[in-house]
């Protein structure tokens, strides 16, 4: 099996990034190196790559003078132009995926599907203006854009919790389930799909 890994560099003139990603670390190697100069959208891809089972480093320096939005938007554009690069002709995948995670009083719902056309349905209902120096309108951004980049069809919602940071929390990880189930490895080298592409 080739391994499924990506580098993306994505440079403007707002952002520089650069994104290194492994889908299938061997046992134990996982490793992060998370570095946007937004903590708490440190902690959300942390989170998702933790609980999806990657191994990741992202670094990103932005224009954070100006506000979070470009570093937020463009650090999701890059990690779902890796995602989609590491999964090359999605052969051989389980394509969909759906999980429930819990944090605490907090309980979001994901469900993927790899389908090569990006689309986000995205409810966190989120009431704070911000998370640490995250606007919380940015939140459901961040997962919008990483599905449209990556190619994914993407529902998350949260359905129950009174605290922001976990129902934000609660939902990377849904969203990190739904993928480690999805990107499994069925064993067939099959395109799932019955076009044949994906
Ligand atoms: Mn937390």
């Amino acid at each position: 099996m080739s391994p499924r890994t990506a580098r993306i560099e994505r440079t403007t003139n707002e952002t520089s990034i650069k994104v290194s990603l492994e889908l299938d670390p061997a046992l134990d190697t996982q490793q992060f190196d998370i570095s946007t100069g937004i903590g708490f959208l440190d902690h959300m891809y942390h989170a998702l790559a933790k609980h999806a089972g990657w191994s990741l480093t992202l670094h990103c320096k932005g224009d954070l003078h100006i506000d979070d939005h470009h570093t937020a938007e463009d650090t999701a554009i890059a990690l779902g132009q890796a995602i989609a690069s590491a999964l090359g002709e999605k052969r051989g995948i389980r394509r969909f995926g759906h999980a429930y995670a819990p944090l605490d009083e907090a309980l979001s719902r994901a469900v993927v599907d790899i389908s090569g056309r990006g689309f986000a349905d995205i409810e966190l209902g989120l009431k704070r203006e911000m998370i640490g120096t995250l606007s919380c309108e940015m939140i459901p951004h961040v997962l919008a854009s990483l599905a449209t980049s990556a190619g994914i069809t993407l529902h998350v919602d949260v359905l129950k919790g009174c605290n922001d940071h976990h129902r934000a929390e609660s939902a990377f990880k849904a969203l990190a389930v739904a993928m480690r189930q999805a990107l499994e490895r069925t064993g067939r080298n099959d395109v799932p799909s019955t076009k044949g592409v994906l």
